[in-house]
């Protein structure tokens, strides 16, 4: 399974509830280069930047990771990708690891809100936890800039195959988790 929306719209909030009720692993892209950030190691050294400036860290750093990443013993049972892909350079990847794999995608999740409550969530966010990006009005722009010219056409990519299942983000969390749960039966 997939998750994808923009910055702020429940992405990694809703993508941890997923992994506790379905039993399958999360993999979020943005918390390793976090944590590799954090750690400066020779990844986040590479992908700080980057991450920084709103701005995609480049998909051969990306692709190389999450395959590395899908090789996992946690990743055998199902698995669920938080923020990857996140164009359509890292979806033909994808695919191609999905394949040798032998892994069949069976649903994309797509969150929705509107931009003034993205960037509400975000600023609150900036304030709690303090991330780099967050703070940055900049780099929040830059993050939703790059989901409308990247990502959304992306999303056609996936609506095109009959995988998206759209859902409202707005309104308390586990509203919004339930409201998931609903579409990931149909
Ligand atoms: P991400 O970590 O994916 O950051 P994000 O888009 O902001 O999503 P996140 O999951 O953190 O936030 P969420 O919407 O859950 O990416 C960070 C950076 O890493 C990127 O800019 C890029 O540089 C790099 N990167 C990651 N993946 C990449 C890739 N594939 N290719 C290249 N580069 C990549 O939540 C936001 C806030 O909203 C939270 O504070 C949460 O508490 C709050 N919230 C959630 N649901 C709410 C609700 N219903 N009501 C109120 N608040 C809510």
């Amino acid at each position: 399974m997939l998750i994808v929306g923009p910055a702020g719209s429940g992405k990694g909030t809703q993508s941890k509830k997923i992994s506790q009720d379905l039993g399958i692993v999360a993999i979020s892209t943005g918390d390793i280069f976090r944590v590799n950030i954090k750690e400066q190691t020779d990844l986040g050294r590479e992908a700080q930047q980057y991450v920084d400036a709103g701005d995609l860290v480049p998909d051969s750093v990306t692709n190389r990771m999450v395959e590395d990443r899908l090789t996992w013993e946690d990743a055998a049972n199902g698995f669920l990708l938080d923020g990857y892909p996140r164009n359509r350079t890292q979806v033909a990847a994808l695919d191609e690891m999905l394949e040798r794999l032998e892994v069949s995608l069976d649903v994309v999740l797509e969150l929705t809100a509107d931009r003034e409550e993205l960037i509400a969530r975000l600023k609150k966010r900036a304030e709690i936890e303090g991330r780099e990006d967050d703070a940055d009005e900049a780099a929040i722009r830059r993050r939703l800039e790059i989901f409308e010219s990247e990502t959304a056409p992306m999303i056609a990519e996936y609506e095109s195959r009959g995988l998206v299942q759209r859902v409202d983000g707005l309104g308390p969390v586990d509203e919004v988790n339930a409201r998931i749960m609903e579409a990931l039966k149909a």
